[in-house]
């Protein structure tokens, strides 16, 4: 693993990370960026430089141009296909086997957890690698490919779209409700990569906050929740996990 020897944890998060029952993460964009796929909130380069992520992701930019929103996808779909799990996503899946209890929370939609190992994984925003018809919201696997985009639903004819959670889509009622219990109940919070910005996700950390829970930021850059962190520890995921894990469990 690609550890920084360099690096000096506090040894109280140490030690809290050996002694934790139940280790809680919530991971953003930021985990994968060493990984090689565009954050949403950072610079965007390339054919969608003129393209403002946030806008192609609603429920509203599919219905004007549901050519371009598809086309959008199919691109990242083949970004990630390439894409493999970095030294952060491989930390992760090592600390999973390390502590009693471990969930994470992802709000990516890359898939590049499981592939890196991980197995306790709750998804709020979905998987781009799905496929849903947009006027029942049902999984669809197979489609007639004859040119048109997007390509439509073999059951109703409506178009298909990614099985990801737009602005103003409702979170899978289960799956929110699981990923607050587990933040209320672990007894370490984890936000990584995240910008801490995109409602619901960017309450669970807070909530960890409220409950008492020892909470720490992996970031290089400072969000909103930086301040209420009780380790917030600035740098790339890639380097500083590997580096966690290895001080907590050598
Ligand atoms: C590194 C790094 C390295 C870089 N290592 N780190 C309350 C208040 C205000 C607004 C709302 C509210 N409640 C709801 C809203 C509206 C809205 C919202 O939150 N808007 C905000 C913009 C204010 N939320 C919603 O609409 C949600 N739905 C909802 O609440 O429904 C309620 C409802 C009720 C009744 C009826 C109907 C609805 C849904 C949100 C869905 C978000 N979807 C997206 C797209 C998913 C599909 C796709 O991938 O295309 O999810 S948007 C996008 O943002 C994506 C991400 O998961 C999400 C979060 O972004 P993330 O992961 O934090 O990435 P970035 O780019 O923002 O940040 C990257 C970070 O990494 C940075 O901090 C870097 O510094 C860091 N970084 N390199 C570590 N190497």
């Amino acid at each position: 693993m690609n550890s920084n020897p360099h690096h000096n944890f506090p040894r109280p998060l140490i030690t809290a990370l050996q002694m934790a029952q139940h280790v809680v993460v919530l991971t953003g964009a930021g985990i994968s960026a060493e990984s090689g796929i565009p954050t949403f909130r950072e610079a965007q380069t390339g054919l969608w430089a003129q393209y403002d992520p946030q806008e192609l992701a609603t429920p509203q930019a599919f219905r004007q141009n549901p050519h371009l929103v598809w086309e959008w996808y199919a691109w990242r779909r083949n970004l990630v296909a390439r894409a493999k799990p970095n030294p952060g996503h491989l930390a992760l899946a090592v600390m999973e086997k390390r502590v009693p209890q471990f969930t994470l929370i992802t709000q990516n939609v890359d898939g590049l957890h499981q592939r890196a190992g991980s197995q306790n994984i709750v998804e709020l925003h979905g998987n781009i690698t799905r496929t849903k018809c947009f006027e029942d919201g049902r999984i669809v696997t197979e489609w007639a490919e004859n040119g048109e985009i997007p390509p439509r639903c073999p059951r109703c004819g409506g178009l298909l779209r990614p099985d990801v959670v737009w602005f103003g889509e409702r979170l899978p009622v289960n799956v929110l409700r699981t990923a607050v219990s587990t933040a209320q109940s672990g007894d370490i919070f984890l936000a990584i990569g995240a910008s801490a910005i995109v409602q619901p996700a960017a309450s669970l950390p807070l909530e960890a906050v409220r409950r008492g829970k020892i909470t720490i930021e992996i970031n290089p850059s400072p969000t909103p929740i930086t301040p209420s962190m009780h380790y917030p520890l600035s740098g790339p995921s890639g380097r500083i996990l590997p580096a966690l894990v290895q001080a907590a469990w050598p």
